[in-house]
């Protein structure tokens, strides 16, 4: 019988053409480090270029949502000088279309281009007080307005568990045969996606 819990199977999205970033908590670190090494394989399994993924880190997961948002703002604001930059004709590349004068036309590195879509991974482990309930809540709503009101998905890669084993898990380190399963390997597909229907959505195409 199928499984009726977890994902459907991968939507086989093209990543070569996306910019994606990951910023993760440094609470927690095994776990995190399983976490983003999960996102980053199904990140380069889609085809996302090395060159086109950035990783950056927070203290804890409470730190996410004010990294996610100066992350996205700060990646238009570079795109936007690349272009002012190029069309200035301070540094022309390889043309992607030919200008009317013949002259090549500019083109942006796509290293520089904004991110498609951020993820966001953190570990909340549930304590004696209320400090777990506090963040869960603040971390979640504000991710979610982040992605809505910038328009760029934003994956929510934070765990928000009550113990220990729980959080090994569901990074595929838990023990015997409670292995688990890493989840940071669908947020690495659900970046690829999202960051690819938004690209074909923001041009008015759709299905
Ligand atoms: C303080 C704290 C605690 C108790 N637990 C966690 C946790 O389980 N996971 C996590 O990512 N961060 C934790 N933090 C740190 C906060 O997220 C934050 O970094 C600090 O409160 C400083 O703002």
């Amino acid at each position: 019988m199928s499984e009726i819990k977890g994902p459907s199977p991968d939507a086989k999205v093209d990543g070569s053409s996306l910019r994606i970033a990951i910023v993760h908590a440094r609470w927690n670190k095994v776990i995190i480090d399983a976490l983003v090494a999960g996102a980053l394989k199904k990140l380069k399994e889609a085809g996302v270029k090395e060159s086109n993924i950035v990783v950056e880190s927070v203290p804890g997961s409470f730190e996410l949502p004010i990294a996610c948002s100066r992350m996205i703002t700060g990646s238009h604001i570079q795109a936007a000088s690349n272009e002012a930059d190029l069309l200035g004709g301070l540094n022309f590349g390889t043309p992607k279309v030919a200008s009317r004068s013949g002259t090549p036309a500019p083109t942006i590195p796509s290293s520089n281009q904004a991110f498609d879509a951020v993820i966001a991974i953190g570990v909340l482990i549930k304590g004696a007080t209320m400090h777990f309930e506090y963040i869960c809540d603040a971390v979640s709503n504000s991710l979610m307005k982040i992605q809505v009101d910038t328009g760029v998905p934003v994956i929510f890669g934070v765990l928000t568990v009550l113990n220990d084993d729980q959080a090994l898990e569901r990074a595929g380190l838990g023990k015997g045969d409670k292995k688990g399963h890493n989840h940071g390997e669908e947020w690495g597909l659900a970046a690829v996606e999202m960051g690819s229907h938004v690209r074909r959505w923001n041009s008015g195409k759709f299905l």
